[in-house]
């Protein structure tokens, strides 16, 4: 298939410019974004997509998860679609760019081909998926994976939030519950642009990552009982400290994850303490181990490790532990043409590439196990992320959607 010339690019200012629109909505206290999954936040930035889409002669089709697809005719209506996407939502305390570019980067790549007049075989079709995130309704990835039917919609609709509010009254709440019946659409490929979220592209000195991998994942949900009391008067050889019990399994958790160094990783990001009072020794935990590895018998052993270890310590202080498997994915192997196509486009536009393991979950891990999928990366700074001074620079951002860019028309079939 003929590839666009090298010297097509996108413009890379336009797309900084919106980039810095979108993250005008939901803003953290801290420079980066709060626009957590269906809140009116959400809704928000949803509506600007939608107007921007529409501005660029795109039709916005809603599947009842939420998820938002903007198409762009090719000349064969009946060619499967390439689609080029991320998510919209943010953590609570996120960057402007993650899963936020990945989208913004397919509009650009759709506002360049009508600048430039090219016209493809394939529709393309820009995705931004619901809950990438996972933070306010567990799992992560949750409308790409009902889309890849690794869930139901019902036990999707079914999740709560820390409120107890369920994810499809929320989803209908704020408006945007399409009627397209979700994973109906076949795609003929999909590419998804994502900052690294991690320190190897910037310490290289390298603009793209040509993503060959992704990790896999573990969320394992544990709850410690052990005995409500005072802090003040209860002799310390009496007290059952769920608090105390958590720290050593989350020690023990570290050394887990350091016994497969280099790659193996693991932490609790999420820890409820009841009741949090200052002065009542805590009697029950709630904690999330997040563990990830891109081999599975690692993330197996791991997980077999964390229940036989931390059933020992509690037993040993004689409380009581439950774990929930609350979200997980095996690792992933993209598709091999799709991610050739990413590198020959980093090639042929003359940009410094190299192969790539994500450590990030994202939406195309989902989206591989039904379609050519690839994934592109553009370093970010120090690899933060998950922090609201996550950044990048606007060139790498502009590379990244070159690169996209290039990959996207390829595979949709120049035909002007
Ligand atoms: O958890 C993840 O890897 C993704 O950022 N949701
Ligand atoms: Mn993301
Ligand atoms: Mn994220």
């Amino acid at each position: 298939m003929p590839a666009p010339g090298e010297n097509l690019k996108v413009n890379g200012s336009r797309l900084w410019d919106t980039l810095m629109e979108m993250a005008k909505i939901g803003p953290g206290i801290a420079g980066g974004n709060n626009r957590q999954t269906v809140t009116d936040e959400d809704s928000e930035g949803r509506h600007l997509f939608q107007d921007w889409c529409t501005a660029a002669g795109c039709t916005m089709g809603v599947d009842t998860m939420g998820n938002m697809f903007a198409r762009r005719e090719g000349t064969d209506p009946d060619a499967l679609p390439v689609y080029v996407g991320s998510h919209l939502d943010t953590q609570p305390t996120g960057g402007k760019y993650d899963g936020v570019l990945g989208v913004l980067s397919g509009l650009e790549v759709i506002r360049t081909m009508n600048d430039l007049d090219i016209k493809t075989k394939h529709p393309i079709v820009v995705t931004n998926w619901t809950n990438e995130e996972g933070t306010r309704f567990a799992p992560a990835m949750l409308a790409s994976g009902v889309f890849a039917g690794i869930h139901t919609q019902d036990w999707a609709y079914d999740r709560e939030d820390a409120k107890g509010k369920k994810f499809g009254d929320e989803l209908a709440r704020i408006g945007w519950k399409g009627d397209e019946p979700v994973g109906e659409r076949k795609m003929h490929a999909f590419f998804e642009l994502h900052i690294e979220q991690g320190p190897i592209l910037e310490a290289e000195n390298i603009q793209i990552g040509v993503v060959t991998h992704g990790q896999g994942l573990s969320w394992t949900e544990v709850t410690i009982t052990g005995k409500d009391a005072h802090t003040g008067s209860t002799p310390m050889p009496m007290r059952k400290n769920a608090g105390l019990a958590m720290a050593r399994v989350l020690e023990k958790v570290e050394e887990i994850a350091l016994s497969h160094a280099p790659h193996a990783v693991g932490a609790a990001g999420h820890i409820d303490v009841y009741p949090n009072s200052r002065n009542v020794i805590p009697g029950k935990v709630v904690f999330t181990i997040d563990f990830r590895s891109p081999e599975l018998s690692v993330i197996e052993d791991m997980e077999t490790r964390l229940k036989t270890e931390a059933q020992a310590i509690v037993d040993a202080m004689d409380m009581t532990i439950d774990f929930k498997k609350v979200g997980g994915f095996d690792p992933v192997a993209f598709d091999e043409t799709c991610v050739t196509a990413v590198r020959n486009a980093a090639e042929r536009l003359g940009y410094s590439h190299m192969d790539l393991i994500s450590g990030a979950g994202h939406d195309a891990c989902w989206i591989n196990r039904m379609y050519p999928t690839a994934m592109v990366m553009c370093p970010c700074v120090d690899g933060l992320s998950h922090n609201e001074a996550e950044e990048i620079s606007q060139e790498w951002a502009a590379a990244g959607t070159d690169v996209l860019f290039h990959a996207v028309v390829e595979t949709a079939e120049i035909v002007s």
